[in-house]
């Protein structure tokens, strides 16, 4: 006989452990887009441990709409070597632009990245960050519920050694952190430069380039590289995200592993 209470204590004590377990992290990405699933799924390959934030229920921030809900996504040479290496078919429309189901992207992204041993805690946000001696040291979160709902209830705390910004457009981590502690960036004005109008060809090299870190402690990754560092939109390519996402993995891994 099923009986009403053991389901809820079989998800309640799981979830529960598995928090307790993720207050120490090596990795924690804000943000479920293609740039931070790309990087739980490298860095969580490598053994280390990560764990994802994403404020909504759904994971895969931008690749479900593809371009103007046109369910698909364009990758260039690069992004589909990220699509071979995770079995997502793509098909190349002119030389060296690649459609790939946007559906498949997202949802395959999120399994290799979980199956890998990635975290993702959905529904949960990066509200602030941990500031100590000069160093992000972790994330302030929340229920986004509470948020929605404009609820005063004071957040809990999760440690990591690095934490990335994955956030998209709004980079929400490098915003509040300059909001609130007035620290100065690795950019070139100090502050936020601020997302720039589009130049595809401009802005899908500008974001491997700035993906980096921006304060110790803390690195920019997809969209929330090209807003911090000034860089341009690029529209529904996501070769940059995805590459993006792989170089956060090697920077991290560099500096843990040597
Ligand atoms: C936890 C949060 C928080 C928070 C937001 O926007 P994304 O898809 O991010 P990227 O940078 O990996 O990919 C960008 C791409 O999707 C895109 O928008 C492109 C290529 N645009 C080009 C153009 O010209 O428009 O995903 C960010 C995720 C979302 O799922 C948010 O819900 C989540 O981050 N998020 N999660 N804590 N504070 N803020």
């Amino acid at each position: 006989m099923i009986e009403e209470k053991k389901i809820s204590e079989a998800i309640i004590r799981t979830y529960s452990e598995r928090l307790v377990d993720r207050l120490e992290n090596d990795v924690l990405i804000a943000g479920s887009g293609p740039s931070g699933m790309v990087a739980a799924y490298y860095l969580a390959r490598h053994g280390l441990k990560v764990t994802i934030l994403e404020k909504k229920l759904s994971i895969g921030g931008g690749i479900w709409g593809g371009g103007m809900m046109f369910n698909y996504i364009v990758v260039q040479k690069e992004g589909k070597e990220i699509l071979d290496e995770v079995g997502i078919p793509s098909k190349e429309i002119f030389p060296d632009y690649f459609v790939a189901d946007s559906v498949l992207v997202a949802t395959t992204l999120a399994s290799k990245a979980i199956l890998a041993g990635a975290v993702i805690l959905n529904g949960i946000f990066l509200e602030d960050v941990i500031l100590k001696e000069g160093r992000v040291s972790g994330a302030v979160i929340n229920w986004s519920a509470v948020e929605v709902a404009g609820l005063h209830v004071d957040p809990l705390a999760i440690h990591s050694k690095f934490t990335v910004d994955a956030t998209g457009h709004d980079a929400e981590v490098v915003k509040v952190l300059q909001e609130k502690s007035k620290v100065k960036l690795k950019t070139p004005s100090g502050k936020m430069e601020g997302e720039r109008s589009m130049w595809a060809d401009k802005a899908e090299n500008f974001v491997a380039a700035n993906t980096k870190e921006v304060f110790p402690g803390l690195i920019v990754a997809g969209m929330a590289a090209n807003a911090t560092f000034g860089g341009p939109r690029m529209g529904p390519i996501f070769g940059g995200m995805f590459l993006s996402g792989k170089r956060v993995a090697e920077m991290i891994l560099k500096e843990l592993r040597g």
